[in-house]
């Protein structure tokens, strides 16, 4: 069976996607596009021969010929989507974040909990890399024993200046949070974000760079440093130190030039897993929704942090019973 997908945003990482659906996963197809900027939309159906452009993400969800759906439109665009391809019954795979702010996520919570299964899956694609897998595993075999601290660093080249502070949290921090919850498979309880001296790289705007201290339930103490004007290349490290010894990312001689080029695998294992559980029928094995309201609650907290300088601590709402049982790897 080949999956017949409806992509909704075709800017940077939703032309990748259409790429990688087209020519790289198997069983896979891509049905249907729309952009708000229609001369995109067309640009990429023309380059990936795509038969249809449609004017709204809603008439890609309402389109026959889709199956499920990709959501790689603007952040505070994705609830509305997510929401109608729940209502419509189909797959919906959305980029991070889930939604911008911790009351839509709700709203996705009690969509897919009032259906009584799981639709949603999150693109924290970081959990496919083989690299944080295997980081992972030497954290969860108890080879470097009951972790303590981690160390992470999330370097960008460059940023656009109209990136603020904000936005670094809610687009780019936000995946260490998601890192930080899966790796040590634990909630965060609190953060802190501390200011360092600012880059004359950086816009005014934008607090470049920052650390951002995260406090898991049972103590461990995360530190990530957020530098998103390095020039160098992107440069993403992580390191786990165990009460009998330490793992980390592997550090590569250069540093590749953007997240497209050092995730380009773990995005295309993503899709695979994704699809895959489609033409199965399954619910989806990857991120779920309750994972894309944790990591929003999570930066909603972190830009409190920015403004008061001290700790704020995270409320989440229970877990719905929907999120309750470990999703199948
Ligand atoms: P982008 O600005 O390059 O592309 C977004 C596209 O969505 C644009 O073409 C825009 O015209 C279109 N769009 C905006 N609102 C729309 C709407 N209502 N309906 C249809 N199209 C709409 O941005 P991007 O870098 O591709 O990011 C898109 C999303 O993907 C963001 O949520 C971002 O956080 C996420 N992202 C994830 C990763 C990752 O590593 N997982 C990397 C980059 C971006
Ligand atoms: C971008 O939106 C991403 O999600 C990348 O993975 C991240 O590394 C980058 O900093 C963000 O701007």
């Amino acid at each position: 069976m080949t999956v017949r997908v409806g992509v909704i945003g075709v800017g940077l990482i939703g032309e990748d996607h259409v790429r990688r659906l087209s020519s790289v996963v198997p069983g896979a197809a891509v049905a249907a596009v729309t952009d708000v900027d229609p001369a995109r939309a067309a640009a990429v159906a023309k380059q990936y021969a795509v038969p249809a452009v449609h004017h709204s993400g809603e008439d890609v969800i309402a389109d026959p010929a889709v199956d499920a759906v990709v959501v790689a439109s603007w952040g505070p665009t994705h609830e509305q989507y997510v929401l109608a391809a729940i209502a419509a019954g189909k797959p919906v795979f959305c980029e991070k974040p889930l939604a911008t702010t911790s009351e839509a996520c709700e709203r996705v919570l009690a969509a897919e909990s009032a259906l009584g299964r799981r639709l949603v899956q999150v693109g924290f694609m970081r959990r496919y890399d083989e690299a944080y897998v295997a980081l992972r595993a030497a954290v969860a075999d108890g080879s470097i024993g009951a972790p303590l601290l981690a160390h992470m660093a999330h370097r960008n080249p460059s940023v656009p200046p109209t990136v603020t502070s904000e936005a670094a949290i809610n687009d780019s921090a936000v995946h260490e949070i998601d890192v930080t919850r899966w790796l040590l498979g634990e909630e965060i309880i609190s953060v802190m974000v501390l200011a360092a001296r600012h880059s004359s790289l950086a816009a005014d705007s934008l607090q470049d760079p920052m650390v951002v201290l995260f406090r898991t339930e049972s103590g461990v103490l995360v530190d990530d440093e957020l530098a998103l004007n390095v020039q160098y290349g992107y440069d993403i490290r992580a390191e786990v130190v165990g009460e009998t010894g330490q793992a980390r990312l592997p550090v590569p001689a250069t540093a590749p030039p953007d997240w497209r080029v050092r995730f380009v695998d773990a995005y295309d294992t993503e899709f695979r897993a994704w699809i895959a559980d489609v033409a199965a029928g399954r619910e989806p094995s990857g991120p779920t929704a309750w994972d894309g309201y944790a990591a929003t609650v999570v930066a909603g907290a972190a830009v409190s942090a920015l403004d008061s300088g001290g700790w704020v601590k995270v409320a989440l709402r229970e877990r719905p019973e929907l999120y309750r049982a470990p999703v199948p790897a």
